[in-house]
């Protein structure tokens, strides 16, 4: 009887629901139960008068036991319930549960806004293969195996001599063999560079080319749109600036710098001198278009390479390009836009 008691002292204290008290209740004081059993089942007419006495004083001291200590249970456990039960109830006035949905990364809201901008210019959108050939994304444009503007791109060659695209310029030549003249495309895409980065470089990156070849076209042509581009990204003035640049596949060549945004133009950790290098562009060069079987007599064009992650940068405001591609959603949730 000594150890029905403490076995019945250790079910309780285990309980943890009120279903748990009442099986606790059935396996000791019901029909078929360890207590009452004990009690049925004993033959008390092979006790002695005192074995009787000694042997039913215990058992009711048992059943005592037992009767009070599972009663205690059950309104114990009773008591917890009436506790969560509202909780079960129907709150009308609960907002309702909050589905978490996904959102567009800033490159990509930023890259699918210019493809609405340029689209309203009339140009078609168009994308080349990460995985490039050295001949569109070197020869083509003009820079031939042991020219020194090849060192300008530090690129990432793979084991069959193909290089993962180091600029969408690599897709002029593609897009203009397959279209000829006249063409207005766009190609934004991913490249990628062995660089050492920081604040401002990223070994992957995006950039949007812009390619416009018909008849007449000039420098006056490159600058409108890139006036019409830089107003309807921003919607306020900024302030840029073009300076001579050099790139084999354009002639002449330009960088349009940005005033930075994040410092206002005084410098910082993410520009160096207030300018932010944004759209190097220029006028297409006549042995580009030739490799495109377009002929330069006849038709020219102007190119631009705009930086299309620095154009998010600058558009939110982002002091480090690292964190578009860290992974870290608290960064990422700032610019949910979902369509
Ligand atoms: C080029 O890639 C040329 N293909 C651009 C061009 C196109 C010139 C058409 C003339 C005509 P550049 O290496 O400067 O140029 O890169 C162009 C832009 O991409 C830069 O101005 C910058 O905004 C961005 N960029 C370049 N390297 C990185 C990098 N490592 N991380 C982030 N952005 C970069």
């Amino acid at each position: 009887m000594e150890t029905i008691r403490q076995q019945l002292a250790g079910d309780l204290a285990g309980a943890k629901t009120p279903q748990d008290v009442e099986n606790i209740r059935v396996k000791y004081l019901g029909r078929k139960g360890i207590v009452t059993l004990l009690a049925r089942e004993t033959d008390f007419s092979k006790l002695s008068a005192e074995e009787k006495k000694a042997f039913g004083g215990k058992l009711n001291e048992l059943k005592a036991f037992a009767t009070e200590h599972i009663a205690a249970a059950v309104e114990a456990a009773k008591q917890s319930g009436a506790a969560v039960q509202p909780q079960r109830e129907l709150d009308l006035t609960m907002p309702g549960s909050n589905r978490m949905l996904g959102a567009l990364h800033p490159i990509t809201t930023t890259q699918l806004e210019l493809e609405h901008i340029f689209q309203g210019m009339g140009f078609t959108v168009l994308r080349g293969p990460d995985v490039e050939t050295e001949y569109y994304n070197f020869e083509a444009l003009n820079i031939p195996g042991d020219h020194p503007a090849r060192d300008m791109q530090d690129t990432f060659w793979l084991t069959n001599d193909m290089v993962l695209k180091t600029h969408t310029s690599a897709n002029q030549v593609r897009a203009l063999e397959r279209f000829g003249a006249p063409f207005r495309g766009i190609f934004p895409g991913r490249c990628f560079r062995y660089e050492a980065i920081d604040a401002s470089h990223e070994n992957t990156f995006y950039q949007c080319e812009g390619v416009v070849v018909d008849k007449n076209i000039s420098v006056a042509n490159l600058i409108a749109v890139m006036k019409t581009l830089l107003s309807e990204v921003f919607r306020r003035d900024v302030k840029v600036r073009l300076r001579p640049g050099y790139f084999p596949f354009v002639e002449p060549g330009f960088e349009l710098d940005l005033n930075c945004l994040i410092c206002g133009g005084k410098g910082c950790a993410t520009c160096g001198d207030g300018w932010i290098e944004l759209i190097p562009c220029g006028l297409i060069h006549p042995r580009v278009l030739e490799y495109a079987n377009i002929d330069p007599d006849e038709y020219s064009g102007f190119a631009f390479g705009l930086g299309l992650t620095r154009l998010a940068m600058m558009k939110y405001g982002v002091r480090d390009i690292r964190l578009f591609n860290s992974g870290d959603v608290r960064f990422y949730e700032q610019f949910a836009v979902t369509m």
